[in-house]
């Protein structure tokens, strides 16, 4: 009896979140949207696919990263529902997870697609009323710092986010610094000067 009041008593706050999850041995899906209109969008104005691939093989044009997607930057129109296919080209966890989307939409601002392996999933949202560019990157330990983060530009975006591959330059650049220490400088004024004197120790010689 106690347990009935109990679940009576928390049944109204139940609903309160329109969160979304669909999980399995594969991945998941969580935090979609495909019923609630963003705030400011009189109705849905499209329907747009998008495909994004993640694996390693997305980082060789980028030097300095591991980890990439087939694509760091979505332009996508309002109000518009997007319906995503997320591959993963890897043996490994990745994640694609669009950040700062409306609270009462995504719990946390949040669209988050993942899959374990390789494999496949789709998942949907609605893009906002407003121009606005939303971080997209995946979660797991260093890969955002090592590629795996994306803009997503949705109307005509609100800038450019930092450090995202072929778009704002690498997260981590190499630098190779100047070695000015008095032993290396030393060095190499001895193979100036060795180099300048064979040079003119030739041209004498030759004119002989
Ligand atoms: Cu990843």
């Amino acid at each position: 009896m106690r347990n009935v009041f109990l679940i009576l008593l928390v049944l109204p706050f139940a609903n309160v979140s329109h969160a979304t999850m669909r999980m399995g041995e594969w991945g998941m899906v969580m935090n979609e949207n495909v019923k609630e209109l963003p705030q400011g969008c009189t109705n849905i104005a499209g329907v747009k696919e998008i495909t994004i691939k993640a694996g390693r093989e997305y980082a060789k044009e980028f030097p300095g990263t591991i980890f990439g997607y087939s694509q760091h930057e979505f332009v996508l129109p309002k109000c518009t529902q997007i319906n995503v296919k997320f591959i993963n080209e890897d043996n490994i966890r990745h994640q694609f997870m669009i950040h700062g989307l409306p609270t009462y939409l995504h719990p946390q601002g949040m669209f988050h697609m993942e899959l374990y392996a390789k494999g496949e999933t789709q998942g949907s949202f609605i893009t906002p009323a407003a121009d606005a560019t939303y971080l997209a990157h995946c979660d797991v330990a260093q890969h955002m710092e090592k590629g795996m983060k994306a803009q997503v530009v949705v109307g005509d975006g609100s800038g450019d986010l930092p450090s995202v591959p072929g778009i704002s330059g690498q997260l981590n650049k190499d630098s190779y610094g100047i070695d000015m220490s008095a032993g290396n400088i030393s060095l190499s004024l001895v193979l100036l000067l060795l180099g300048l004197s064979s040079c003119l120790f030739f041209f004498i010689w030759r004119k002989k």
